[in-house]
């Protein structure tokens, strides 16, 4: 079995532009260190539409909702066909299109159980039914778990919010394409009440940075291991938000405080991988565009990746 890098730059999902960059910038951290891991393996690019980005929003509750499910349709089609034969690894713009991920690894393996391991300060679980600001990629989660939340409802959709929503719920053929007993967070510690609630209404742990500092990560790392246990697949998100802003850098579309230092999240990766049911990696919203330290988030995901590809290599040989 061979990876594969699916590339997504598509931007349209966030509040802030910039993200689609993201990739790109990891090129030039692999150009600048002469390291090959980028061009080592074949990459599909699957067809975006940051150009929608100029046209009139006029679905606030789920802003550029049509243009996203089309990009949703491809990486879940890119996904799928990926998965089958290879190990796709996911390098992405913003978080919007991991519910085409979770729909294509879902739509290739319909029988079988997908875990899902979310790395993020964000629990990205809004559904257009109770988000504040409308930006799909707070709904990625929620997309995959088919959640509306509708008891937390602040907004009322209208026909093309509502059309685009059951589109996203429905990209694998199978709906949900997760359970929420079979998700574990990693890091979330900036949500909103109406997250909180849903997170604590369907028991999906969050293994905070506070925590893990605290029991030590090994300890935690085993038991969300189990956690998983039924699971037949498993999926990375690593969303670089998930890191601390102030240690790390701010060049990410929303990025907060107190969060992972990279060795933390290479052991938190690293150690899901030794499982040998990870089907796929995916990386999302690093934005060179916000970076004050030049390209220190690009560099430091890079860094992220070389570090864990020889796992990948090793389990898929
Ligand atoms: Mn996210």
């Amino acid at each position: 079995m061979s990876i594969r890098y699916v590339v997504v730059e598509s931007e349209i999902g966030a509040g802030t532009r910039g993200s689609s960059l993201g990739i790109k910038a990891m090129e030039v951290v692999g150009w600048n260190k002469q390291s090959e891991i980028l061009a080592k393996y074949p990459q599909k690019t699957v067809e975006v539409y940051n150009q929608e980005l100029y046209n009139e929003v006029d679905t606030p509750n789920a802003i550029r909702i049509e243009p996203s499910v089309k990009v949703l349709q491809n990486v879940t089609e890119a996904v799928c066909e990926s998965v089958r034969k290879e190990f796709p690894i996911v390098l992405s713009g913003d978080h919007s299109i991991a519910t085409g991920t979770i729909a294509g690894i879902k739509k290739a393996y319909p029988t079988r159980k997908v875990g899902v391991v979310w790395i993020d300060a964000h629990a990205d679980i809004h559904s257009p039914f109770t988000t504040p600001s409308g930006n799909v990629h707070g709904m990625p989660l929620a997309g995959a778990l088919g959640l509306d939340n509708l008891e937390l409802k602040i907004n009322d959709l209208s026909e093309k919010e509502s059309a685009g929503w059951n589109a996203i719920k429905n990209l694998s053929g199978v709906c949900p394409s997760v359970l929420p007993e079979h998700c574990v967070y990693f890091g979330v510690r900036d949500t909103e009440e109406q997250e909180d609630q849903i997170i604590e209404k369907h028991g999906i742990r969050n293994y905070r940075v506070e925590e893990i500092r605290h029991r030590g990560m090994v300890p935690c790392l085993i038991e969300a291991i189990e956690r998983l246990e039924e699971c037949d697949l498993v999926y990375i998100s690593f969303d670089v938000d998930s890191m601390d802003c102030d240690y790390i850098s701010h060049g990410t579309g929303t990025p907060v405080s107190k969060g992972f230092d990279d060795v933390e999240i290479r052991q938190i990766i690293g150690a899901f991988l030794e499982t040998e049911k990870v089907a796929c990696l995916e990386f999302v919203e690093i934005n060179p565009t916000l970076d004050e330290k030049k390209n220190k988030m690009a560099e430091t995901a890079f860094e992220i990746l070389e570090d864990v590809l020889p796992i990948i290599e090793r389990i898929n040989s």
